[in-house]
């Protein structure tokens, strides 16, 4: 039966809007607004029994679930924010709600900051990183290299078609890093000046395939053929723990104007020619045979054994999820 129409937050609403427009965006990000997001909503209902202020969450719970469908980060932050939710009352709803949603994000930062610290261990002294759009995870492992006393050089790919890498090479200029800004194509040719490749993760599936942001794939083929190591710089919230039971992890497909606007369509054909296609995945996915380490902040896993780790921390997880209708 479907659920009565529940009033949210104005807060959940901008919040769903700013992430689906990526002016929030990056998996860790968005998990964090996310659940800012449901503590708004818990502190500002004004229910008066607890069924209505459960129903209430769980809409907004929906409503930011459906922006963005591939990074996980999403809905495991809103399943962790229902997991520590409990009482009879509206007020101990309301309570354990809003400390849940705070317990979570203290461990996002710290969860950064210990991998950050484990995947420094693997850069050295001197070493150049190549580096694929913008990961917050990715960064903190050169943050920690930096605060080691190691110098690191970047080979920084724009990212189409937002061009997310020009973030990467903001923040590591700010760094004091020397960055090498490079189109997309001209990865493999930078290949041979590079240690590693060092990318984020969206999502990460039990088999230990990484999905990221489109382009990771290819560059990792390459990497592999060169020779040069590939680092996936990932905390635990990426790991997607409906792939242990046979779901595949759904591809954002995006506005088609983000790659070709229309007033640059026009030079290629009449708008209203339909025999011109343009497709826009934000991500793909790379098996487990190119990638050589996932860091997160328990360690360091090789590709395949990502299982194991997936089921220790989501092995209760049933695929009945905390925000469907009652
Ligand atoms: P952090 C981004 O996706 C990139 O694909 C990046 O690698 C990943 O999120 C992880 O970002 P988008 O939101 O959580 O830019 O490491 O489409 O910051």
């Amino acid at each position: 039966m479907a659920e009565p129409h529940v009033d949210f937050h104005p807060t959940v609403e901008e919040t769903a809007e700013r992430i689906a427009a990526m002016d929030v965006r990056g998996a860790a990000a968005i998990a964090d607004e996310a659940a800012l997001a449901l503590r708004k909503q818990a502190e500002a209902s004004d229910a008066t029994d607890p069924g209505t202020f459960r129903a209430e969450l769980r809409g907004a719970a929906r409503r930011l679930r459906d922006t963005r469908p591939t990074a996980v980060s999403l809905p495991n932050a809103l399943r962790y924010v229902f997991r520590g939710m409990g009482g009879e009352t509206v007020e101990q709803l309301r309570e354990s709600a809003i400390a849940s949603v705070e317990e979570f994000r203290a461990e996002l930062d710290q969860a950064q900051a210990k991998l950050g610290r484990i995947g420094a261990n693997r850069l050295r002294d001197g070493d150049t990183v190549m580096f694929h759009c913008h990961s917050t995870d990715a960064l903190s492992c050169v943050d920690a290299a930096l605060d080691q006393g190691k110098e690191i050089e970047a080979i920084v790919k724009e990212t189409r078609p937002r061009k997310q890498g020009h973030i990467t090479a903001r923040q590591l200029r700010e760094w004091g890093v020397p960055v090498t800004l490079i189109v997309d194509s001209g990865a493999r040719r930078y290949l041979d000046d590079a240690d590693h490749v060092l990318v984020g993760a969206d999502s990460i599936a039990a088999d230990g395939s990484v999905i990221n942001k489109v382009g990771t794939s290819g560059l990792a083929v390459n990497a592999r053929e060169r020779g040069v190591p590939i680092m996936v710089a990932a905390q635990t919230i990426k790991l997607h723990p409906d792939t242990m039971t046979g779901h595949t992890v759904e591809i954002e497909m995006r506005d088609r104007r983000e790659v070709l606007p229309d007033d640059e369509r026009e030079e290629i054909s009449a708008l209203d020619d339909d025999g011109l296609t343009v497709e826009n995945p934000a991500f793909d996915v790379t098996p487990p045979r190119y990638i050589d380490a996932i860091v997160t902040e328990r360690g360091q896993y090789p590709p395949e054994s990502v299982v194991v780790l997936i089921r220790e921390l989501f092995g209760e997880h049933t695929g009945t999820e905390p925000w469907e209708e009652a």
